[in-house]
């Protein structure tokens, strides 16, 4: 167990959404490179950690957490930013799409990066090739929400469904790295494009683009990073 909370971080990873967290809400932490070359995230020691191998894991006074979605409410909980109280009535709605974006948006997104963890490689592109449309249907639905400008969907105070949804964009529009992205415009989702926007004038969204090599406009724009340590990939 550490007192001090601690990122086990790849660039570029699930781990960015924790890191724009724990800067936007102005934590102290330390951050632990897993090197991807080596699949350093496979050894026994991460395993330790996260016994599924995935990136990221936090560190807490409560012992280890993963899962992105399962850390980010665990943080919003335990320093009461970010995200409505528990007994905020926009509690559940928050909660809806915090669920959404983790299980249905992040889950299909594995889909598109990963396909052949799911299907033999031959067929990976027949399998990215299906799995576009319904990534394009779920950012249709958040823009909708977005519409609304709930206020974990405001542009003006993040939460922190604000930074996962920032980053899944991100990554729609530059991964997989040998893939086509032309399937992907910002400007299909007009209120997702302006929340992403403002995020990028904020503190902590210039911390990680430092930390992790983002580029100065990792989400409206974004290129591929070219960190200062590790590996995206
Ligand atoms: N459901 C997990 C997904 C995390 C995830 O997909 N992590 C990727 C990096 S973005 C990873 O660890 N990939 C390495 C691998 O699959 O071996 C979460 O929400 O934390």
């Amino acid at each position: 167990m550490t007192e001090t909370l601690r990122l086990h971080y790849a660039p570029d990873n699930a781990s960015l959404v924790i890191r724009l967290v724990l800067e936007e809400m102005g934590l102290p932490y330390e951050s632990v490179l897993i090197d991807r070359s080596v699949r350093e995230q496979d050894g026994a020691a991460y395993r330790k950690l996260n016994p599924n191998g995935l990136i990221p894991v936090l560190e807490t006074p409560q012992g280890p957490i993963f899962e992105t979605a399962a850390i980010l409410l665990w943080l919003a909980d335990t320093y009461g930013q970010m995200a409505p109280a528990v007994n905020d009535p926009e509690r559940g709605p928050f909660l809806k799409w915090l669920f959404f974006a983790s299980n249905t948006l992040h889950a299909d997104l594995r889909i598109l990066f990963y396909p052949y963890v799911y299907i033999d490689p031959e067929q990976a592109e027949t399998l990215r090739a299906g799995i576009r449309p319904r990534l394009h249907r779920h950012l249709q639905l958040l823009d909708s929400q977005a519409a609304a400008a709930p206020s974990w969907l405001s542009p003006d105070s993040p939460s922190v469904l604000t930074y996962y949804l920032a980053c899944m964009l991100r990554w729609m529009a530059i991964y997989p790295s040998d893939g086509d992205q032309s399937w992907f415009r910002l400007t299909d989702t007009p209120y997702l494009q302006r929340m992403l926007g403002a995020l990028e004038a904020r503190d902590a969204t210039q911390a990680a683009i430092t930390a992790e090599g983002l580029g100065a406009t990792p989400f409206t724009s974004p290129t591929h990073p070219t960190p200062p340590e590790g590996s995206a990939t």
